[in-house]
């Protein structure tokens, strides 16, 4: 069996790649959780049969516990580490941006560290979960010859967890792959990220639940892919004979305005009678467009997105509709009774 560590297994991305290592049949997968005091197994809930039979196993560490990470990879002895925890948002990032450096950056540094004191002589693979947000303002399209230019406390943590991994792999021959990820949403995406906000928001308006959504920039354009298909090219990454950096992206860009308008329109809404300014939503620097250029993935990995955008924003909208009949119906177990929108406190606050 091949042992393999998702850090981050509670989130988005480890969920996805939690099923889709599973999936296969000489997989062991071990997950890292962080303690809470409510656990949060929402997205993985549906992997207990996996859990039953031994081939999910979860273990209680933190990022930031160097000493957790030596035990962990001491304990697990894995052969591939798929480092994907992190404080993940952006403008969250700007209010704890110690915080954010500690565990986005600082973080993957005492993973590599741990596996580099631990492993030996044993070749273990190690993926990290880099970002399009290194890129920050260089100019579209971003490559991977394009100058980073981080425009977040979060771009700078990322940046700083990049060049670790390449240096692991110079200076120590760790098979260490940086995949920089351009934005990638699904149904399991956190509600406080503008695609999630969107859908859940226009689906609570189409039943009757809510009347206002309250936005930032909406002029900000991304290139937003399925996670669903990003966490397979992770998984080829370290299947190749020689560690690389990758780019994974879709080449398309749109603004959040044309999100709104393409989520409000299938529930044949629109987003105009009920979006409203809330400047707290925006960021002391923005990231204006991200548009990536996954040429090399293609060639090498023969990686190809499979979701367009149209297709995703069908899935979100669908999803949360669904969710959105079921809180009118009544409590649904292990949600919230009420829908809480996520609202930052004003910068310097
Ligand atoms: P996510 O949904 O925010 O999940 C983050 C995960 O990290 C959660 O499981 C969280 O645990 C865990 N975590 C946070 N702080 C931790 C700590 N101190 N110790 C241990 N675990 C901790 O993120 P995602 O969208 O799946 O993204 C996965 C990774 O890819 C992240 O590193 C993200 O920065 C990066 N990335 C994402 C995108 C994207 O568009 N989604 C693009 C590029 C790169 P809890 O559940 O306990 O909070
Ligand atoms: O914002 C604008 C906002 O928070 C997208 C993370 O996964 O991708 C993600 O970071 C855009 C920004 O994602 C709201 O200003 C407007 O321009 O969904 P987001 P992000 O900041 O691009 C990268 C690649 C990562 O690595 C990150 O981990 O939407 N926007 N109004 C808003 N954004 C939010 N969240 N909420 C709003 O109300």
């Amino acid at each position: 069996m091949i042992r393999a560590l998702i850090t981050g297994i509670t989130g988005q991305d480890g969920s996805y790649l939690a099923d889709f290592l599973l999936g296969k049949p000489n997989y062991e997968v071990h997950g890292l959780l962080r303690s809470r005091s409510v656990p949060n197994r929402e997205r993985i809930a549906h992997l207990g049969p996996a859990e039953a039979d031994g081939r999910l196993r979860f273990h209680h560490a933190d990022l930031n516990d160097a000493s957790a990470l030596i035990r962990l990879i001491d304990l697990i002895r894995p052969d591939e580490v798929y480092n994907l925890a992190a404080q993940s948002h952006v403008r969250v990032s700007f209010d704890v941006p110690i915080y954010t450096a500690e565990t986005t950056g600082m973080g993957a540094l005492r993973l590599l560290e741990a596996i580099r004191r631990v492993s030996g002589e044993q070749r273990v693979k190690f993926y990290q979960a880099s970002s399009a947000e290194m890129f920050g303002s260089a100019p579209p399209p971003q490559t991977l010859r394009t100058p980073f230019h981080p425009r977040s406390p979060y771009g700078c943590a990322k940046l700083y967890a990049h060049w670790q991994t390449v240096n692991y792999r110079e200076a120590y021959g760790l098979f260490a792959c940086s995949g920089i990820l351009f934005n990638h949403e699904s149904p399991r995406r956190g509600e406080q990220f503008v695609s999630r906000k969107i859908t859940r928001a226009a689906a609570r308006i189409k039943v009757g639940l809510e009347r206002t959504l309250a936005m930032g920039n909406l002029d900000a354009r991304r290139d937003w892919g399925f996670a669903g298909d990003y966490v397979r090219a992770m998984w080829m990454m370290l299947q190749q004979d020689e560690p690389d950096d990758y780019l994974l992206a879709t080449g398309q860009a749109h603004s959040v305005r044309q999100l709104l308008e393409m989520a409000f329109g299938m529930l044949d809404l629109d987003y105009r009678d009920h979006v409203t300014f809330d400047p707290t939503l925006t960021r002391p620097a923005e990231v204006d467009v991200l548009i990536g250029d996954a040429t090399k993935a293609r060639d090498r990995l023969g990686w190809r997105p499979e979701v367009d955008f149209p297709g995703l924003v069908r899935m979100m909208v669908e999803n949360d509709l669904d969710i959105a009949r079921g809180e009118l119906a009544g409590p649904i177990p292990g949600r919230p009774t009420s829908h809480i929108p996520f609202r930052p406190e004003p910068l310097g606050s």
